[in-house]
């Protein structure tokens, strides 16, 4: 009979391990990331499960024990909020799913993390058992004590000190970066652990795949519809064609490009110049991911990272992926305002 392996890297021995390589560390990170780690698995086995809700009843219904069934996206937010808001390693959180900052109880003491997450995006994918992902960002407190403020959590991209996204698909992955590399984990559910299978992803600088809604592509201006062209393959002298992928849900398409090398795309439109993205929940983590990894992401002018969000929700185009393509991308919508 085979057993398992006795050695695998879990998630905690992988972050503790790359923590002895500095001293200063005081394994709070460490202690956060897993923490969050754990957010994702309550929610990993409330997602596998939600098919089975729907047949029982739809969410918001009523189900078997009599209980209202809460919304996945809500659970997701309440299992992530619980999984970090008692350990006192953070000050103050933001969450996609809630209008202002979530403060900490005044009893626990307060950590020096803010912490961004969107708990499920791509949520409408749930219904037709497609892949949906959490996305989460770190940053250090830069208020001096007590409550996190907006301040805290209204830093630029480059400022993470950490970002990752865990992906619900055929199986359980949580990529994450503390800006040495990019590592990914695969949850092992017959010991509930994320084992590392994923070491130092690179992705590749010019991609085999473009991920965009192309059902938009009348709203797009001139020059995105331009680039998105090249990306068919009628610029064969600057970009060769690619192939067309797309999931809907932002961790999907962005874990595959991350993997194989893509780009995606969410422009912005005449009529709506900032797209649908966010800023803080979805855009800047992935931007920490893909420089991490080798790759780029803009909204069209600068470098995600680069941007200084001036309120917690704000909306972003984003071109994410292979360096090239996105390099491609911003060339083509530079001489579009030329
Ligand atoms: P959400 O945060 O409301 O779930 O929306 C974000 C999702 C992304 O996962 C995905 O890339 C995008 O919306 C898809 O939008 P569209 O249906 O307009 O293509
Ligand atoms: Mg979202």
């Amino acid at each position: 009979m085979a057993f398992p392996n006795t050695s695998v890297i879990t998630i905690e021995r992988f972050i503790i391990e790359k923590e002895r390589s500095y001293p200063e560390a005081t394994g709070e990170l460490s202690n956060l990331l897993y923490d969050i780690a754990l957010g994702a698995k309550i929610i990993a086995s409330a997602v596998r499960r939600a098919g089975l809700i729907n047949i029982i009843g739809s969410a918001g219904a009523v189900n078997v024990q009599g209980e209202e069934q809460q919304q996945l996206d809500v659970f997701a937010n309440d299992a992530l909020k619980n999984s970090m808001s008692h350990t006192g390693r953070v000050c103050v959180m933001a969450s996609e799913e809630e209008e202002e900052v979530i403060p900490i109880a005044e009893e626990i003491p307060h950590g020096k993390y803010a912490v961004l997450f969107d708990p499920l995006d791509g949520s409408s994918n749930i219904d037709n058992n497609n892949p949906v992902g959490t996305i989460f960002s770190i940053y250090r407190r830069k208020s001096m004590e007590g409550h996190g403020t907006l301040d805290d959590v209204l830093q630029p991209g480059r400022s993470q000190v950490a970002a990752g996204y865990v992906m619900y698909g055929s199986s359980v992955m949580l990529v994450y970066t503390t800006g040495q590399g990019v590592h990914g984990f695969t949850l092992d559910p017959t010991i509930g652990e994320f084992c590392l299978s994923h070491r130092d992803i690179r992705m590749p600088e010019t991609g085999k795949y473009y991920s965009v809604n192309e059902s938009y592509f009348g709203r797009w201006s001139r020059a995105m519809q331009r680039a998105v062209r090249g990306f068919h393959g009628d610029w064969p002298d600057r970009i060769q064609g690619k192939n067309s992928r797309y999931i809907g849900a932002l961790v999907a398409d962005f874990h595959r490009n991350l993997v194989s090398g893509g780009v995606f795309l969410y422009p912005g439109e005449v009529a709506r110049p900032d797209g649908k993205l966010r800023l803080c929940y979805e855009a800047s983590p992935l931007a920490f991911i893909a420089e991490q990894a080798g790759g780029a992401a803009t909204d069209g002018q600068n470098p995600i990272l680069d941007i200084v969000p001036r309120k917690l929700h704000q909306r972003t185009p984003l071109v994410i992926g292979s360096k090239n393509d996105v390099e491609f991308v911003a060339q083509v919508l530079r001489e579009g305002s030329e």
